[in-house]
């Protein structure tokens, strides 16, 4: 696989409802999109890194700098016998996973479609579906909170997960479990508590939550061992995983027992699938988290949720609770069942609507091989 060309496109498209976090609201999405070129064909791949740096570190200018400056002068012009050897190409550079995973994922696509074969099957999929849950974020109210959680398991989604963060916590879990009774329901801090508030969270043991993701900071994994230790809610790591060695290191210590991942988060499909392997060999379960995507990157998602220790229901739902229009044509669509078929076209399987892409479009460049 001869790389000839890389494109970049800054994109911006408005969220359909407002997303909020610990760490605020966001009402649009910018991103960047990255295309590859050889042999005539193009793979895509979307980079998850946000406006700002309160998720992560990297930004869109940021994984603009390092694509443009470092690694496309390490993919464009080379060659590749399998997708799996960009990433070990790009070892000189420390960190900034969101912008490898973006070159690395159009790797694995434009490989896929080289070879007229459905990216699952190059990754090593097994499902033919996956079973889709929704991660509410933090509302104006209880009531909408609610209402959210009403509307989303009337479309059929396996679980739902809703945002927590300090005054934002106990009495929700409280009232949805009295509203709900005992859906599949876990929370996400993204790292808004400390290991002080571990009586605090405690007090969440009693509603029988599938997990509780991220409670502490960003780059822990010590307190989090600590703070396992008093609770009997599952701890799922998210932020703190970059790396595949960091995951053995917080299976072995006891920090978490269920872990998200999402491939831009360490690095690509390659890491992606390193790490899903390891967490099988421990017995600890993964699902598939999500960044707000558009339907390419939304697509990729799918197609590596087909592994087989995705056991778990992933943060991957239907584009109409993102974008209306997404990208693509047709949209990822969730069934009644709550599961979505994954793509069975070559490559990530979905079609691109150009068009949309050049209004959403900012900026643009260019690399092409001398
Ligand atoms: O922590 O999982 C997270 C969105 C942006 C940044 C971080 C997270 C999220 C989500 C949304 O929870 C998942 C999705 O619906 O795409
Ligand atoms: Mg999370």
């Amino acid at each position: 696989m001869r790389i000839d060309r890389l494109d970049l496109r800054l994109v911006r498209l408005p969220l359909v409802r407002f997303f909020e976090t610990s760490f605020g609201r966001v009402h649009d999405r910018a991103f960047v999109l990255v295309t590859l070129h050889g042999d005539g064909e193009v793979g895509y791949g979307e980079c998850v890194a946000d406006a700002n740096p309160y998720y992560s570190a990297e930004t869109t200018e940021t994984s603009w700098h390092i694509i443009e400056q470092f690694i496309a002068p390490r993919v464009v012009g080379g060659s590749f016998a399998h997708p799996r050897e960009v990433y070990p190409a790009l070892g000189a550079i420390r960190g900034h996973n969101m912008a490898k995973a973006a070159v690395e994922m159009a790797a694995w696509d434009l490989y896929a479609r080289q070879q007229g074969v459905p990216l699952a099957k190059i990754l090593g999929g097994t499902r033919t579906e996956i079973a889709s849950g929704v991660s509410i974020g933090i509302q104006d109210s209880l009531d909408e909170l609610v209402d959210r959680i009403a509307i989303e398991l009337a479309a059929g989604y396996r679980r739902v997960k809703i945002k927590i963060k300090p005054g934002w916590d106990i009495s929700a879990v409280d009232l949805v479990r009295a509203r709900f009774g005992s859906i599949p329901l876990m929370v996400d801090a993204n790292a808004a508590y400390q290991l002080s508030d571990a009586g605090h969270l405690a007090a969440l043991d009693r509603f029988d939550l599938m997990m509780i993701e991220q409670p502490l900071d960003y780059d822990d994994v010590v307190d989090h061992a600590a703070l396992q230790a008093r609770l009997k809610t599952p701890i799922c790591l998210d932020e703190s995983i970059h790396t595949v060695k960091t995951a053995a290191q917080a299976i072995a210590q006891g920090a978490c027992r269920i872990i998200n991942i999402k491939p831009g988060r360490v690095g690509g499909h390659a890491q992606s699938i390193r790490l899903h392997d390891l967490c099988a060999a421990h017995g600890v379960p993964v699902w598939h988290g999500g960044m707000l995507e558009s339907g390419i990157g939304r697509a990729h998602n799918i197609h590596l949720s087909s592994l087989a220790n995705f056991s778990l229901p992933g943060d991957v739902a239907a584009s109409k609770r993102y974008y209306l229009p997404d990208l693509i044509d047709p949209p990822i669509e969730v069934r009644p069942d709550g599961t979505i078929p994954v793509p069975s076209g070559p490559g990530i399987g979905v079609s691109i609507v150009r068009e949309r892409v050049e209004r959403a479009t900012e900026r643009v460049l260019s690399l092409s091989a001398a």
